[in-house]
């Protein structure tokens, strides 16, 4: 056991009694999760009105803090005043949470203020009940001070707060939680699982940053991981077990967004009140929608997403169309396949694409199935590049579909810049 996690079972992570604030919360228990999502459907209705390429991410939410005075209601509420460690101080003020022209300005000091009694005040606002989300990518980039028993930080928590259970089970994503005069930045995961009766998690990782300046501090969320970055470097993955219950995978429900500086309690101890006062200022949060299609030019450098059929495939750095590799298939009848999730029901895409084969009389196909339809491909028989593609359209219901590259006979073919848009 290493000492962080030595603090964390001594001091309690940032909600390490916050079951006692979501049992409490019980007026957006029954919030509908339909209509948390319909915020971002509506405006990715809006963006796409036009051909849209989904090999990208889609801002779907986001606040640039460019304003001066408070904070934008229909985006954010205060951060309540609870009973546990982070939000003991949240004090429903300008004075605690403004806007500065350029960020989000969230404050902590010890000013009395007679008709609020504690001894420290400090600022915190949250989405919940007008922004959550299941899956997509999250960036905030933000600077903060240090100072002992500050604890700064961006995260998330379910909505509705009781989805699979009171906390740990319900989960928790800490995209960033600063402590003290650390100078390092923690990233965690909290569920049933990792989370220890104390409050500890061994889903956490630790990296440096530079507290001298802004810092991105990243989370991209798939159905099968939770990444963390800083400054978009991957730190820390925590993945999806096979087969997982909830008690290890609760992250498929929304989840909104917290900003808070606290401190004075908890994980960080007391302050040194000649520290005061902490600051965080927050220069953007940044919501996208994952791509739904990726590594169409094969320039990762490996297969994944798609997946082989057959063996012999391979990617390699000649014959490419653009840039440094493409797809070969080699050897006998073989393909590669890319399984699409988050299409939407009864919408038309075009999948599209170039290749060549290595002799005359050769052929190659990309094409489409599962997607509500009977398959559909479009054939490549040349041995220079040309491009080809095809349309389809979803089922009633459908909202996924398998793209694929495939050749029947013998030879070598090679395949490269595939692209999927929306019509
Ligand atoms: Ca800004
Ligand atoms: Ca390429």
């Amino acid at each position: 056991m290493n000492r962080k996690t030595l603090n964390f079972m001594a001091a309690g992570s940032l909600l390490a009694v916050f079951s006692m604030h979501v049992s409490c919360s019980k007026e957006h228990v029954n919030q509908s999760t339909d209509q948390l999502l319909n915020v971002s459907k509506t405006k990715a209705v809006a963006i796409t009105a036009s051909v849209q390429s989904l090999s990208d991410y889609e801002l779907i939410w986001s606040d640039e803090f460019n304003t001066v005075g408070g904070f934008d209601n229909s985006k954010w509420s205060y951060a309540e005043r609870g009973t546990v460690a982070w939000n003991k101080y949240m004090t429903h003020t300008s004075d605690y949470v403004s806007q500065d022209g350029n960020n989000l300005v969230l404050r902590m000091d010890n000013a009395v203020i007679p008709t609020d009694p504690v001894p420290y005040h400090s600022g915190g606002v949250k989405s919940q009940s007008k922004f959550s989300m299941t899956f997509g990518k999250v960036e905030v980039r933000a600077k903060f001070t240090q100072g002992r028993g500050s604890w700064p930080a961006i995260w998330m928590m379910p909505e509705p707060a009781t989805a699979y259970a009171g906390w740990p089970g319900c989960g928790e994503i800490d995209i960033m939680e600063h402590v003290n005069n650390e100078m390092v930045v923690h990233q965690s995961v909290h569920n049933a699982t990792v989370t220890g009766s104390g409050g500890g998690t061994s889903a956490t990782h630790s990296t440096s940053y530079n507290a001298a300046d802004y810092n991105i501090y990243g989370l991209e969320w798939s159905p099968n991981a939770l990444k963390f970055f800083v400054n978009n470097t991957l730190q820390y993955t925590y993945t999806k077990a096979t087969g997982a219950t909830w008690q290890q995978w609760p992250f498929d429900v929304p989840f909104y967004l917290i900003l808070n500086q606290a401190g004075g309690a908890g994980w960080p101890g007391a302050i040194t009140n000649a520290d005061l006062p902490f600051n965080m200022q927050v220069d953007y949060v940044r919501v996208y929608n994952l791509p739904i299609f990726y590594n169409g030019g094969f320039e990762t450098g490996t297969l994944s997403p798609w997946t082989s059929w057959g063996g012999n495939a391979a990617i390699v750095s000649s014959n490419m169309r653009t840039g440094l590799k493409c797809i070969q298939l080699t050897g006998g009848a073989n393909a590669v396949e890319q399984y699409l999730t988050g299409l939407q029901p009864n919408t038309t895409y075009r999948f599209s694409g170039y290749g060549k084969v290595a002799a005359a009389g050769q052929q190659v196909l990309l094409g489409v199935k599962g997607y509500g339809g009977a398959p559909v491909d479009a054939a490549f028989n040349t041995t220079s590049y040309s491009n080809n593609s095809v349309t389809f359209t979803t089922g009633a219901t459908q909202t996924t579909a398998t793209l694929y590259f495939y050749k029947a006979g013998t030879g070598t073919v090679y395949g490269d810049d595939f692209t999927l848009e929306k019509l």
